[in-house]
């Protein structure tokens, strides 16, 4: 077996060297890091290339129904190591890299990090790509190739500063450019009513805009331990390189910024998360990724099947939230307009090929688009929404005749808006919210009208994390240790994790679990030292024990900063346990480390202020002699895939603290209790589906006012904040140090904690005060801490819980989601690669290349 691999290693190494000097015109010894992970890439991409033309071989063969995922946003982070691990090849390369003398973390980090998303949605978008590949389903990914990913937060003295994120400086070898897909979308013009051939009424244009979308996919590759690993195509739509989008004309008469705003189209991703714009070029990016991404698929479906009689049995798209709702519009245009289809027959296959997935409740983030803008961007698309609103408000009237204030309601064109939930939602033969509570609420309240006219359309679909990054790859320490009990069938069938639970009791197996916990932690304790290291930072955080050490309590909160998911309520209880050990030193609480990481949107006054917030705390309390070896708080600038894959795995707690009734799903959640941290949490989103898998015994940190209970406050308008604080002392002395100096150092500072002390109590910007019940559950969040506390001072219970919480996680598997995807909405069944169109591929490769890293016997 080591002969073997140590054969591998030396073809490996052949390939490198041929590489370098055919592509960079380096031997071995001066290639600097960068080129020699250039030439790596290159060496290990011809491995992927095979299986990935014979996935697509297989697909086109066996003629099969296809899922094509369109989403505006994706978050690989980086994807090198993790493919590798995918295939099981991460040991030849460290392998490799050792004899080469080569530092592998120093190679593994010139791998860009693609962030091309904001948070949640685009990380989901990418664990659904790993699932869909691993478990072989025909599929493909669609999105844009943003220039410029989510912007590389930096933290001066707690302000957010924003800089651009440039993934792409230096070429990709993973990323290739198809020129032969490339498609023509048309913006703006004026539409000319023509007569089909079938008698149909249809709009050409004249007038437009021209605008060429050049695709670059990346590969996605699925496990597999065997030779026969999948690769799927992410294909992602630039509109940077085409001469054509360029408008000379414009640039002569001296308007650069019209002149290159086709050019730019692709430039930058949108940095807001649950919060609508209304951004024209937003709207331009939304039917760029729409309008080629489809293009392109009624072009796959021709090459395979040479007509469009079956194309609404053969595709799926699967809308990722209303940002690609155009969808609906722009493929009723073409198959109307272009393939001869009668209205009624398109609409048919429209609704029979679009689904919808809904990942938000928070009114201001569902999107809407003014009218005017819409049609003069869009004229032909707005004429077919116009037409569908006129067939949907008929089916309206037909159910509820002389229910006029419903159609109002239910109507897609509203008050100068287009409500492009409205649209995907009538669009749609299914709509899924992304975990049980969420759905309900769909159903009931937000979009309560559509499920009393579609009963059958509303379903729920649980989401979920792949196990092969989030333990697997970020947690080989602990991967090896269930491995070592239950075998490894956890990483396909990640059901079997249950099985974790029998070594729950069992002493020595508490104990080693501890130990990868504790060694977990001393990997975040190096990058907190590190980031402290970096010039803006306090300097009390150099001293040495700045982080507590390994035996602290590691609370942790990473995810976007929004008000509903509530930072600022763990900062405030950071702040009462810090008055509390003021005041009472010989507390019996052990040591803590809180760790917040998350970016704030750029234009989001009070998210920035919770930041700062938190940082004039942990000054406060690194600087007090007496309380900075029992706790401290950081900030970790620049939240992102990467770091999560150090901070997840050294989780003792995982904050979930949403106001009830706001929170999606969550997947951060499942990410912490899969490596073993403990979960405080309210009931809300998918944390209530993980408390019923793990069971409330095992589930001690449940606190918090209920959805329901919120939405009754919220509608009866009865809540009093400070009702609150006059009744509740320790809760008043709290919010008091938001505004009486004690924790600020001047006064930009000082107007900043006032701006979060004043929508706590008065509301802010027109909002009601503490519109998000911050306060409401702030008591029964700190005993649930106290709870915490008493609990982990006993280890060896803790593990207990621990062990228990990831046994319960086999629900919460993306294969799992992809599945209910697939069996409830898609109706799609998986397709292995086909042994004879691998073979056919290898033979015809290595006719031409003899030196093959893996043989084939
Ligand atoms: C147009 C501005 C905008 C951008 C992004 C509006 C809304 C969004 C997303 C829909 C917000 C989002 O990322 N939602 C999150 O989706 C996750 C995956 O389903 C859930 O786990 C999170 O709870 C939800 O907040």
């Amino acid at each position: 077996m080591s002969d073997i691999l140590d054969a591998q290693v030396d073809v490996l190494i052949n390939k490198i060297k041929h590489y370098l000097i055919t592509t960079i015109g380096k031997t071995l010894e001066e290639a600097t890091d960068r080129e020699f992970f250039q030439s790596m890439s290159w060496a290990l991409r011809e491995e992927i290339m095979i299986n990935w033309t014979a996935t697509k071989h297989t697909f086109a063969k066996k003629r099969v129904r296809k899922a094509y995922y369109l989403s505006m946003e994706y978050m690989p982070g980086r994807l090198l190591a993790n493919s590798l691990t995918n295939i099981s090849q991460l040991d030849l390369i460290c392998k490799m890299l050792h004899k080469l003398g080569r530092k592998k973390e120093q190679v593994f980090l010139l791998d860009p990090e693609i962030g091309i998303g904001n948070g949640g949605l685009g990380r989901l978008a990418s664990c659904f790509l790993d699932s869909l590949a691993t478990q072989h389903y025909p599929a493909m990914g669609f999105g844009l190739r943003y220039q410029y990913g989510i912007f590389e937060q930096q933290l001066w003295y707690g302000v957010q500063v924003e800089r651009p994120d440039c993934w792409l400086l230096h070429e990709n070898p993973w990323s290739f450019r198809r020129d032969a897909h490339a498609h023509s979308v048309y913006y703006g013009g004026r539409p000319i009513q023509t007569l089909a051939s079938n008698g149909q009424t249809t709009y050409d244009i004249t007038d437009y805009d021209e605008v060429r979308a050049l695709p670059y996919d990346l590969p996605i590759v699925g496990y597999g331990s065997q030779e026969d690993f999948p690769v799927l195509t992410l294909r992602l739509w630039s509109t940077k390189e085409s001469p054509h989008n360029f408008q000379l004309q414009r640039y002569n008469a001296g308007h650069l910024d019209q002149a290159a705003e086709n050019t730019a189209l692709t430039d930058v991703l949108y940095p807001n998360d649950n919060n609508e714009m209304g951004k024209r070029i937003r709207l331009k990016q939304e039917f760029l990724l729409v309008s080629a991404s489809i293009q392109d698929i009624i072009d796959q479906h021709l090459t395979v099947y040479q007509s469009m009689d079956e194309f609404g049995d053969k595709v799926r798209i699967q809308i990722n939230d209303t940002h690609p709702a155009l969808s609906v519009a722009e493929l009723m245009r073409q198959l109307t307009h272009c393939y001869g289809f009668k209205w009624d027959h398109a609409f048919e296959v429209t609704q029979q090929v679009i689904s919808y997935t809904n990942h938000t409740v928070l009114r201001e983030a569902l999107e809407e688009w003014n009218e005017s803008r819409l049609q003069n961007l869009l004229p032909r698309q707005y004429k077919v929404i116009e037409q569908l609103n006129t067939h949907f408000c008929n089916d309206i009237r037909k159910k509820f005749p002389g229910d006029e204030e419903r159609v109002r309601r239910m109507s897609m064109i509203e008050q100068g808006q287009v409500k492009m939930a409205n649209l995907s939602i009538y669009g749609s033969h299914h709509v899924n919210g992304v975990a049980a509570l969420h759905t309900e609420i769909l159903k009931n309240d937000i979009f309560k009208d559509f499920n009393e006219l579609y009963p059958d359309k509303f379903i729920n679909v649980t989401n979920g994390v792949t196990q092969r990054r989030w333990l697997l790859h970020c947690n080989p320490k602990l991967s090896n240790w269930i491995t070592s009990h239950i075998g490894d069938g956890w990483i396909t069938n990640f059901d079997e994790i249950k099985n974790i639970a029998k070594v729950a009791s069992d002493p020595s197996a508490r104990e080693e679990f501890l130990k990868i916990k504790h060694e977990n932690k001393t990997a975040l304790i190096d990058l907190l030292k590190e980031q402290s290291i970096n010039h803006h930072c306090q300097e009390c955080e150099l001293e040495e024990n700045a982080f507590l050490n390994e035996n602290a309590l590691f609370d942790i909160h990473i995810k976007r900063l929004h008000e509903y998911k509530r930072q600022l309520m763990n900062a405030l209880h950071g702040l009462m346990l810090y008055q509390e050990l003021k005041e009472n030193p010989s507390a019996k609480i052990p040591e803590r480390l809180i760790v917040f990481g998350g970016k704030a949107a750029p234009g989001y006054e009070l998210a920035k202020n919770i930041i700062r917030f938190i940082y004039c705390l942990s000054r406060k309390i690194c600087q007090d002699p007496d309380i900075k070896h029992r706790l401290r708080m950081v900030y970790v600038e620049n939240y992102n895939v990467s770091k999560a894959e150090v901070i997840i795995p050294a989780a003792d707690l995982s904050e979930q603290i949403s106001t009830a009734g706001m929170e999606a799903s969550g997947t951060g959640n499942m990410k912490l209790s899969m490596n073993g941290a403990l979960t405080i949490g309210t009931d809300d989103g998918a944390n209530v589906e993980m408390r019923q898998h793990v069971t409330d015994q095992w589930w001690p940190f449940k606190f918090g006012a209920s959805a329901e209970a919120n939405f009754r406050m919220q509608k009866e308008r009865t809540y009093s904040p400070c009702k609150i604080m006059e009744e509740n002392p320790r809760v008043k002395r709290a919010i008091s140090a938001l505004s009486d100096h004690s924790l600020v150092e001047n006064d930009v500072e000082h107007e900043a904690l006032m701006t979060l002390y004043r929508s706590l109590t008065e509301g802010y910007n027109h909002s009601r005060p503490d519109p998000y019940f911050v306060l409401n559950d702030l008591q029964d969040y700190y005993d649930t801490q106290r709870r915490v506390d008493e609990l982990f001072l006993d280890q060896h219970k803790w593990a207990e819980y621990a062990i228990h919480n990831m046994a319960g996680m086999g629900f919460f598997s993306t294969d799992n989601s992809i599945r209910n995807y697939a069996d409830q909405i898609w109706g799609l069944t998986p397709c292995p690669l086909d042994k004879e169109e691998l073979d056919a591929v290898r033979q015809e490769f290595m006719a031409v290349d003899l030196c093959r890293i893996r043989k084939i016997d």
